[in-house]
């Protein structure tokens, strides 16, 4: 994928990218190659994160990477941010998620809705990877339909009185702050006009009340930390609330970044698996020659390189569209939808060609085939991507209500 990959690179899109752009690819990808993958298979086995490599990614300067320096990061394009994340994700879509989540749900909120203070306080901790934070949405009962959230924050002297769970939290019990979004006041019974009392928390870890819980025996994103989060009447400060954002589009707004990342990620774990592929196919004889020479084979792997190409394509004008300032949240769907969809079609594919070595970890692509089950999932399911589309593009709502 990055310059020695360029037998790949048919349509020559290293050409659409600065130099800029190329060596921060560069750097990430060789960080992948030589600090990640030899410890991937004892983690994914584990179920854990290799938290002993967050000072190097922020070290690479990823957390936040298109924020300002004033806070301590790194002030890049969004087209190397989105490389950022293809680089991270050849390794691992938890590896990736890690930094997603830091970067898209928790630093940009904080930059965005926060306030001076709260910017000073937590963005150039967050950057230099010596806080960890998550963002809490989704419940136990609510997914796909956040604008249901049951988390309600009680006005009391000074702050706020915060009750309820948030279910499968991204680092949830790795973290020193969660942005945690609840609705303001008693229930109404009519969830439009409560979802638009929607705000901003950051709750701390320590404070009395919060506690985490974690999803063990996960088959899908296993290096990566999943968890619920508990508040049973926390108190959160009044200087903890985001102040400039209200309603169901400010959590709405940070999925548009990490959306973004995860488009541009899904291509990251397809390459990994097209080059695997391609290298095994090419090693592996029956029949007397080598697999890659079936036109079986060839079939697939054309499929998995037109695919990839095209993801990719998706991805620089979004990033185009992005850096413009004109992205819309429509056309941010079609590229997470589509390019995780063919990424885990590619793993799959890859895991075939590889016969029974693909069902083996040292093989590494069913490991991404099963992470994509949870990115196909996360940050908007497949289905509901396609009626974000569907209703951009016919004008009628296919959510129920
Ligand atoms: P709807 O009535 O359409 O909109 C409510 C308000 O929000 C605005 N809005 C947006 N604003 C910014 N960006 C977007 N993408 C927006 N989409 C909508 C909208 O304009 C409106 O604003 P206003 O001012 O008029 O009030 O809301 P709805 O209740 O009908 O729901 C729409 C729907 C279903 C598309 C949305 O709720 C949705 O996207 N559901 C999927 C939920 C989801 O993606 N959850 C992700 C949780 S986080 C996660 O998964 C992290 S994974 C972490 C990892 O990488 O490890
Ligand atoms: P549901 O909403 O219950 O959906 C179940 C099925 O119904 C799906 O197939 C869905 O497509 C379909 N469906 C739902 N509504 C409709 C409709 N209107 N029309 C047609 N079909 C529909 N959340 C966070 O807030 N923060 C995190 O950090 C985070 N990390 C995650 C990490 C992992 C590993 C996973 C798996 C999830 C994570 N999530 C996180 C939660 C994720 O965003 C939700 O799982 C996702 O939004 C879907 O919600 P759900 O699982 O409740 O599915």
């Amino acid at each position: 994928m990055a310059a020695s990959h360029n037998a790949l690179d048919l349509y020559k899109l290293d050409e659409l990218f600065s130099d800029e752009e190329r060596i921060i690819r560069s750097a990430v990808l060789d960080w992948v190659k030589e600090r990640f993958m030899p410890l991937i298979e004892e983690h994914y086995e584990a179920g854990t994160f290799p938290l002993e490599l967050v000072p190097e990614l922020a070290e690479l300067g990823v957390f936040g990477a298109t924020l300002p320096e004033q806070y301590g990061c790194a002030g890049v394009s969004h087209t190397a941010y989105g490389l950022i994340n293809q680089a991270l994700e050849y390794g691992d879509s938890g590896l990736r998620s890690f930094v997603s989540v830091q970067s898209g749900l928790v630093m940009y909120p904080i930059y965005a809705f926060g306030s001076e203070e709260q910017r000073m306080k937590w963005l150039p901790e967050l950057a230099a990877g010596r806080r960890i934070g998550c963002f809490g949405l989704t419940e136990p009962n609510h997914g796909s339909n956040p604008g249901g959230m049951e988390t309600r924050a009680m006005p009391v002297d000074g702050g706020y009185l915060l009750n309820g769970a948030k279910a499968w939290i991204t680092n949830g019990c790795l973290s020193d702050v969660a942005v945690v979004w609840a609705k303001v006041g008693p229930d109404s019974g009519d969830q439009s006009a409560d979802s638009k009392t929607i705000r901003g928390f950051l709750v701390e870890k320590g404070m009395p009340g919060f506690s985490t819980a974690e999803y063990k025996k996960k088959l899908s994103l296993r290096a990566s930390v999943t968890s619920e989060l508990y508040f049973k009447d926390v108190f959160v400060p009044e200087a903890n609330m985001l102040p400039n954002v209200q309603g169901l589009k400010g959590p709405l707004s940070c999925l548009n970044q990490a959306r973004y990342g995860i488009a541009w990620g899904a291509t990251g774990a397809g390459m990994y698996c097209l080059e695997a592929a391609l290298r095994y196919a090419g090693e592996r004889s029956q029949f007397g020659r080598p697999i890659a020479g079936f036109q079986l084979q060839q079939l697939k792997l054309s499929q998995m390189a037109t695919e990839l190409l095209k993801g990719q394509l998706l991805c620089w004008r979004l990033g185009k569209l992005k850096e413009a300032g004109t992205v819309t949240p429509a056309q941010i769907s079609i590229a997470k939808r589509d390019n995780v969809y063919q990424a885990r079609e590619c793993a799959r594919m890859a895991r075939e060609i590889y016969g029974a070595m693909g069902i083996m970890l040292e093989s590494h692509v069913m490991r991404h085939s099963n992470n994509l089950e949870s990115v196909l999932t996360y940050e908007g399911t497949h289905d509901v991507h396609h009626l974000i589309l569907g209703e951009a593009i016919t004008g009628l709502s296919a959510f129920g209500g």
